[in-house]
């Protein structure tokens, strides 16, 4: 009776042992069969009833059942083991032998390989390229450029103020009155770097963005001068034909001053966000340096003279490469800066 009842068992676990898909399906089976309160142990258990001769040979059957059910079921945890780690081992393959992709190389920002390439061209005309501080005096800012405290140009710069009464440069102008400083005429100089803004951002505004100062200070310095060095300087950049118009422009440091707008290239003049419609971009503001700026220097203005400008360099990037938002420069994006 006994001996049936162990043959059953066996049987039927051995079967769920195989049916079993996963250790958590196997683990109720064996419990079921081996657990301290399961099958087997209950068997064992009635076996006290038995005359001792039976009690012996059921006894042997009970523990060959007991260690072959152990085995199976050792043997199927392997199994899930086992693959369970081939599966693994063909997620995660690698190839060891593929060649490294290598470093990942970067390139210029776009300001800075038109920067390189303005100065470039300044100096092959014989011009230095200056720097200057961007924590400027308010002196260098704005007195020395003719702009007293109370003198109303000032507001068409929104400015930075520090603490101390020191200014971020709003312009790279400051650096016209440093060269002057250390340098004697005859002068030949541009000073490229950032300025800053209080500006309410927009697609042509940012508040840190890049200009590119020019000054030449000699004798006889005319407007044709002027012209002949901007007209060079935009076909070196640009080089094709762009349209370009001189108006009048007021800035206290040159007199006369002129606004040079080139016709928008984002839009080909017929008005976008980038020109605010107007189908041009403000971009070389310039003019004859005014000889209270000489003067304030130390320079004496019936010896010397010349012109200076204020070349918007950002903006000057986003018509050679048709960028219609300004905030893209400054980004970070890769996906962006990837394609120069
Ligand atoms: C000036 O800053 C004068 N210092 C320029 C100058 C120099 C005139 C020498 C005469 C002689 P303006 O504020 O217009 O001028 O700025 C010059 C150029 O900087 C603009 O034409 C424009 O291209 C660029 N610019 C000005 N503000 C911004 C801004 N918020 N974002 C991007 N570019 C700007």
């Amino acid at each position: 009776m006994v001996e049936k009842e162990i043959g059953e068992l066996q049987a039927k676990t051995l079967a769920a042992i195989a049916a079993a898909r996963s250790t958590e399906e196997l683990e109720p089976v064996r419990v079921a069969a081996l657990g301290r309160k399961g099958t087997l142990a209950q068997i064992s258990k009635e076996m006290g009833k038995l005359s001792p001769e039976l009690r012996a040979s059921a006894g042997k059957l009970l523990n060959a059942a007991k260690q072959a059910l152990e085995e199976a079921f050792e043997r199927r945890k392997q199994e899930f083991e086992q693959s369970a780690l081939r599966a693994r081992l063909e997620a995660e393959w690698i190839d060891l032998t593929l060649p490294a992709p290598g470093p990942r190389l970067g390139s210029l920002h776009p300001i800075t390989q038109i920067q390189a390439e303005i100065e470039d061209l300044f100096v092959s005309l014989g011009f230095m390229v200056l720097d200057g501080p961007e924590v400027e005096t308010e002196y260098h800012n704005f007195d020395a450029l003719n702009m007293p405290p109370d003198h109303p140009a000032r507001d068409a710069q929104d400015t930075f103020w520090l603490t101390d009464g020191h200014v971020l440069r709003t312009h790279t102008s400051p650096v016209q009155v440093r060269g002057m400083e250390r340098f004697q005429p005859p002068l030949r100089m541009i000073a490229p770097g950032r300025a800053f803004r209080n500006e309410s951002v927009d697609a042509s505004h940012e508040h840190t963005f890049y200009q590119i100062e020019g000054m030449m200070i000699d004798h006889d310095v005319s407007v044709a001068h002027l012209l002949y060095f901007m007209k060079t300087l935009l076909a070196g950049i640009f080089r094709r034909e762009v349209t370009v118009r001189l108006r009048p422009g007021f800035f206290p440091f040159v007199e006369p001053g002129f606004e040079l707008d080139i016709q928008c290239l984002i839009c080909g003049g017929s008005g976008c966000p980038v020109c605010k419609q107007s189908g041009w971009v403000e971009l070389l503001p310039c003019g004859l340096v005014n000889p209270n700026v000489l003067r304030i220097s130390g320079l004496d203005p019936d010896r010397w003279n010349g012109f200076a400008f204020g070349l918007g360099l950002t903006r000057l990037v986003m018509m050679r490469y048709g960028i219609d938002d300004i905030r893209l420069l400054q980004s970070g994006d890769l996906r962006f800066l990837q394609q120069f």
